[in-house]
């Protein structure tokens, strides 16, 4: 066998139920509440707000126990709730991965989109359940609940790729999703007010 300096873990298998958005065996799962999504939202006002109104669960992230350590592929369902603050989407944090690596989301239930930015240009992908994501090495990646319902997807990454928060921070994600009449717009991305 392959001389690894850190031993990969041993062959097993994951089951994937799609209907119930679980892998199991599990390993972590992540909550992230409003508090949790400081600067993110254009209407700080309207973020403090929610924030004090009981600072409800935005999404979470269940994984499988593949470690997040280098050459592993570790897999995680995201659920993000149905909601708005002043009118912008619910959506994740985002991230950039530092150490340049691709990766993969399938939709499995919702409706949903995958916001991407490279520092100068934006993509945007709908996602419905079937469909694969794709986001590029280089591409930040932020996913948004454009529906009424839980919108929940299914994610495979590089494990040593790592998750860099200030990226976005520093340099947001192009564009803000918003809700409209007729469904969603995606608007010139504004610094927070
Ligand atoms: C997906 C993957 C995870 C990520 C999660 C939440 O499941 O991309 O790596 O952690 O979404 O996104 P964020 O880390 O931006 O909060
Ligand atoms: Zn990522």
């Amino acid at each position: 066998m392959t001389d690894f300096a850190t031993p990969p873990i041993a062959p097993f298998a994951i089951q994937f139920d799609a209907d119930a958005a679980r892998l199991t065996p599990e390993g972590p799962t992540l909550v992230r509440r409003m508090s949790a999504l400081e600067g993110l939202f254009a209407d700080h006002q309207a973020w403090e707000a929610a924030v004090a109104d009981g600072d409800p669960i935005v999404y979470s992230v269940q994984s499988s126990p593949v470690p997040e350590v280098n050459r592993e592929l570790p897999q995680s369902i995201t659920t993000i709730e149905p909601g708005t603050t002043a009118g912008e989407f619910w959506m994740t944090k985002g991230h950039q991965h530092p150490d340049h690596q691709g990766e993969i989301y399938l939709a499995l239930h919702g409706t949903g989109g995958l916001l991407m930015f490279d520092g100068e240009e934006t993509a945007w992908l709908d996602m419905t359940p079937g469909t694969i994501g794709y986001i590029p090495p280089g591409w930040a990646h932020r996913s948004v609940n454009v529906g009424d319902d839980p919108y929940k997807f299914l994610a495979v990454y590089p494990g040593g790729a790592g998750h860099d928060y200030g990226w976005v921070l520093e340099h947001g994600m192009g564009n803000r999703v918003y809700s409209t009449a007729d469904g969603h717009e995606l608007r010139p991305f504004t610094a927070r007010a």
